[in-house]
C-alpha cells in the first residue's frame, strides 16, 4: 500500500464520523479479537489515521494480522489517536466499517466518542457474498447498487452476477455484447463494487447450446474480452440446469484451462475462476468413481473454484457433505447457498434467521467461498444476507438468533420491532419441490399446539388463548409501523402485499381467538364473521397479486407454517360448533392426476398457486398426461394449465391436446391441439366436467433430441 492511503483514509475517517452513528457499539461480522475497554476518547474533527502496509513489517499496527485480503487491526489510544494496520485496501477499507459501528455521537457538535482499545480482525472464508443466480426477475440496477454498499459494510466481498433470466448471461445471447444501456449498467455496477472492495464476478451460462468447437470455446474469450472492457476483472461459468452436449466434465475442464491459460493469466489482474458444475449437489452426482466430480477434480486447473450447493439443491451445509465432495473435486469447495432464494415457492418469503451453516472445527476449511442465492426481492434478502456476512467472516463468533435481531434492528432503526414480528412469522418456504423448509413462528408454536389441542376437545385455557391473542394483535400492529416507519420505498414494494395480509391474518387471528373463548353464541357468530372477513381479505390481497398477468406472479402467503393454518382450524372449529348443521359438507378438493412422471408433491399443481410447481422427474413421452380431478361432476367454463419452472423456455410438453371426463374412462377433446407454456380452453357456457387434463402428443426436446422432464405451475 502506498502513501495516498494515508490520506485517503484519513478524510474518509473524518467523512464517516461525521455521519450520524446509530446505537450500540457492538460490531458485525464479529471482530475475530477485540479487545475494548470501557474507557472512551473523545474525538472531533479528523482523527490522526496512519495506515501501514507489508512493506513496513514489524510494525505494531501489523502485528498478529494474518496475510489474509481484508485483514486489518484497529488500535483507539486514550490520547485520541486512531491507527490502522491492513496488508491491503480492503483490510483498509474493513478497519473504516468497523470504527464507523463504534463510534458514539457526542451531541457535541461533531464529536464522536470511541472505546479504547484495539481489534484485530480477519475473514474466515476467503469469498463471503450472493450469487444472484435465481430464476425470475432479475434484480433492478438501483437494487444491486444498494446491494453492493451493503456488502461493503458488512465486509462481504464478492457478488456473482448470474440472473438465469438474462438472455446475454446464457442462452440465447452468452455469445453477444450486451446492448449499449446494459453495458453502460454494468460499467457502473463494476465501478460502485470497486468503491465498496466487493468482485464483481460477471457469470456466463453457455451451456444449452454450447457446440465443443474451437471457435465456440473462442466465443467465450472473446465475450470475456467485452466485459473486461467494461472493467471486470473477475468472471465465472455455470453448467447448471442443462442437458446433452454442454455437460461433459472433459470438456467443461478443457474450456476452463483453455480461458484460464489465455485469458487470466495473460491479463494479470483477473481473479481465479469460478465454476458451477452440472453435477452441483451430493443427490445429483454420479457416485462411481472416475465419474463426473472426479473428472473435474483431475483436470480442472487447482486454481479453478468448483461450486457446491450441499447434498441436494436446496439443503443446509453440513462439513460431512463438504468433505465428501472436497475429497472428490480435490479442493475445497465454494458453497452455492440455495437460501434464502423462493424462486421455487415464490409466495413465501423467507426472512428467518439464518441456520444449517457448519460450525464444528474444519468448517472454515471446508469451503473456499460462500455465496448466498437470494430472493428476487433484494431489499427482502438484506436480513438473512447480514447474518450471513456473520457467520463467513467469523464462524466461531457467529450466533444465529443475535445476527438476525442485530441486522433487523440496523436495517430498520425506526421500526425494529414491528419487523421483528413480521419476519417472525414470514420465514418459511412452504411445502414445496426441493423439501427444503425453514422454522416459523417458533416463540408462538407451543401455545398454539395447546390452544389447538385444547379447541379440538371442546376446552378454553385462558391464559394461552391470552398469550395467543396477544401475538396476533402485536402481528396486526406492525403492520402500519412498518408502513409509515420503514422508510424504505423498494422494500416496500417487494413485500408490501405481504405486510398487508400479515395484518389481516393478526386481525382473524384475534377474532378467531375471541370467537373460541365466547360462550354466548351470538357473540361467537359475531367474531366468527370478523374472522371470516379478515381471512377474506386475504384471499383477496393474495389473489390480486396472483393475476397481476405476469406470470412470475405468485399468491401472498404469510404465517403458512403456525399461524395460518391455527386461525383456519380456529375459524372452523368454532363455526362447527355454533352451526352443527353445516358440518359435513363436502368441500370441493381437487386432486392430481398424473400419468409419466412421480406423483411426489404433485399437488402443488392444483394448489392454487402460481408460484409453486410439480416437476414430473421423468421424461416426457407421447401419451403422458397431468390433470386434476374434482371428485364430482362441477360446471367448467374454462381450463389453463401454466408449465414451465421459468418463462424463457424448459420444461413445458411441445404439443398437447386439453381433454375432460365425466366417468374417469372416456376423455373428450376440450378444443384444438395446443403448444406452448401455457395453454388454455375457455367456453360459451360451462360444461359439466368431472376431471381435466392435459395429454402430451409431443414431448420438448433438447437440441439433441432427447425429451425433457415437465414443470407444470397450475392446471
Ligand atoms: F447452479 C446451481 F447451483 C443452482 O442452484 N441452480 C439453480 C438455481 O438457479 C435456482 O435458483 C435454484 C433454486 O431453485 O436451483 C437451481 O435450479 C433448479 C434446480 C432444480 F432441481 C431448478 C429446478 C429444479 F428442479
Amino acid at each position: 500500500m502506498n502513501g495516498f492511503q494515508l490520506l485517503q483514509c484519513g478524510f474518509g475517517v473524518a467523512v464517516l464520523l461525521a455521519a450520524p452513528v446509530m446505537g450500540a457499539p457492538a460490531v458485525y461480522p464479529v471482530p475475530q479479537q477485540s479487545k475494548l475497554s470501557s474507557q472512551t476518547a473523545a474525538f472531533s474533527g479528523k482523527p490522526s489515521v496512519v495506515v501501514r502496509s507489508a512493506r513496513t513489517q514489524g510494525d505494531k499496527l501489523l502485528a498478529g494480522v494474518p496475510e489474509k485480503s481484508g485483514a486489518y487491526k484497529l488500535v483507539v489510544s486514550s490520547q485520541g489517536k486512531v491507527g490502522i494496520g491492513a496488508h491491503d485496501e480492503r483490510g483498509a477499507f474493513y478497519a473504516m466499517q468497523t470504527l464507523r459501528q463504534l463510534g458514539k455521537k457526542t451531541g457535541n457538535g461533531d464529536a464522536v466518542m470511541l472505546p479504547v482499545g484495539e481489534i484485530t480482525d480477519w475473514p474466515d472464508i476467503e469469498f463471503r457474498g450472493t450469487v444472484e443466480g435465481f430464476y425470475g426477475t432479475p434484480w433492478s440496477h438501483e437494487a444491486r447498487l444498494s446491494q453492493l454498499r451493503f456488502y461493503g459494510q458488512n465486509k462481504m466481498n464478492t457478488y456473482i452476477y448470474g440472473p438465469k433470466d438474462d438472455p446475454y448471461h446464457s442462452s440465447p445471447h452468452w455469445r453477444d455484447p450486451y446492448p449499449a444501456d446494459q453495458a453502460a449498467q454494468i460499467k457502473e455496477l463494476v465501478k460502485v463494487a470497486r468503491e465498496n472492495h466487493v468482485d464483481f464476478v460477471w457469470a456466463i451460462h453457455p451451456g444449452k447450446d454450447i457446440k465443443w468447437t474451437e471457435e465456440d470455446m473462442n466465443n467465450v474469450i472473446k465475450k470475456f474480452e467485452m466485459m473486461y472492457k467494461l472493467g471486470v476483472r473477475s468472471f465465472a461459468l455455470f453448467f447448471d440446469d442443462i442437458f446433452g452436449e454442454g455437460t461433459k466434465a472433459d470438456k467443461q475442464a478443457l474450456l476452463l484451462n483453455k480461458i484460464n491459460n489465455e485469458f487470466v493469466k495473460v491479463k494479470k489482474d483477473v481473479t481465479p475462476l469460478v465454476m458451477c458444475p452440472t453435477q452441483y449437489n451430493r443427490g445429483w452426482a454420479d457416485d462411481k468413481p472416475g465419474t463426473y466430480l472426479d473428472i473435474l477434480g483431475e483436470q480442472l486447473d487447482p486454481s479453478v473454484h468448483i461450486m457446491w450447493t450441499g447434498d441436494s439443491v436446496c439443503h443446509d451445509i453440513t462439513l460431512e457433505g463438504q468433505e465428501w465432495v472436497n475429497k472428490r473435486i480435490k479442493r475445497p469447495s465454494y458453497v452455492w447457498w440455495n437460501f434464502p432464494v423462493t424462486d421455487y415457492c415464490r409466495s413465501n418469503l423467507c426472512m428467518g434467521r439464518v441456520y444449517g451453516l457448519p460450525q464444528e472445527s474444519g468448517s472454515r476449511e471446508s469451503m473456499s467461498g460462500l455465496v448466498s442465492n437470494p430472493m428476487d426481492k433484494p431489499e427482502a434478502s438484506k436480513v438473512t444476507l447480514f447474518g450471513i456476512a456473520d457467520y463467513a467472516w467469523n464462524i466461531n463468533g457467529f450466533k444465529s438468533d443475535e445476527a438476525w435481531k442485530e441486522g433487523i434492528v440496523r436495517l430498520y432503526p425506526q421500526a425494529a420491532e414491528a419487523m421483528q414480528a413480521f419476519v417472525d412469522h414470514n420465514s418459511d418456504q412452504g411445502p414445496n419441490g426441493h423439501g427444503y423448509r425453514r422454522e416459523e413462528s417458533v416463540n408462538i408454536a407451543p401455545v398454539v399446539t395447546r390452544v389447538l389441542e385444547a379447541a379440538r376437545e371442546g376446552r378454553v385455557v385462558k391464559s394461552d388463548t391470552a398469550l395467543l391473542k396477544k401475538e396476533f394483535s402485536r402481528m396486526a400492529a406492525a403492520a402500519p409501523v412498518i408502513r409509515e416507519k420503514v422508510d424504505n420505498p423498494r422494500l416496500m414494494k417487494e413485500i408490501g402485499a405481504w405486510v398487508d395480509a400479515f395484518e389481516q391474518l393478526g386481525m382473524a387471528g384475534q377474532h378467531a381467538v375471541a370467537a373460541l373463548e365466547n360462550s354466548s353464541p351470538k357473540a361467537a357468530v359475531t367474531a366468527l364473521v370478523k374472522a371470516t372477513q379478515a381471512l377474506a381479505a386475504m384471499d383477496r390481497i393474495s389473489r390480486e397479486h396472483n393475476q397481476q398477468g405476469q406470470l412470475y406472479r405468485s399468491a401472498v402467503k404469510t404465517g403458512s407454517r403456525v399461524m395460518t393454518p391455527a386461525v383456519n382450524e380456529l375459524a372452523d372449529i368454532v363455526s362447527r360448533k355454533t352451526f352443527p348443521s353445516l358440518s359435513g359438507t363436502p368441500a370441493l378438493s381437487p386432486r392430481p392426476l398424473v400419468k409419466g412422471g412421480s406423483m411426489d408433491k404433485a399437488e402443488l399443481f392444483c394448489d392454487g398457486d402460481r408460484g409453486t410447481f410439480w416437476h414430473s422427474g421423468a421424461y416426457g413421452q407421447p401419451g403422458d398426461w397431468y390433470g386434476v380431478d374434482y371428485g364430482m361432476a362441477i360446471p367448467v367454463r374454462s381450463v389453463e394449465v401454466l408449465m414451465g419452472r421459468n418463462d424463457k423456455d424448459g420444461d413445458y410438453v411441445a404439443k398437447g391436446q386439453l381433454e375432460a371426463t365425466q366417468d374417469m374412462k372416456t376423455w373428450k377433446p376440450l378444443g384444438p391441439e395446443t403448444s406452448g407454456m401455457q395453454v388454455a380452453w375457455q367456453a360459451s357456457k360451462p360444461v359439466s366436467v368431472r376431471a381435466v387434463r392435459y395429454r402430451v402428443i409431443e414431448p420438448k426436446k433438447t437440441d439433441n433430441g432427447r425429451s425433457v422432464w415437465t414443470a407444470i405451475r397450475e392446471i
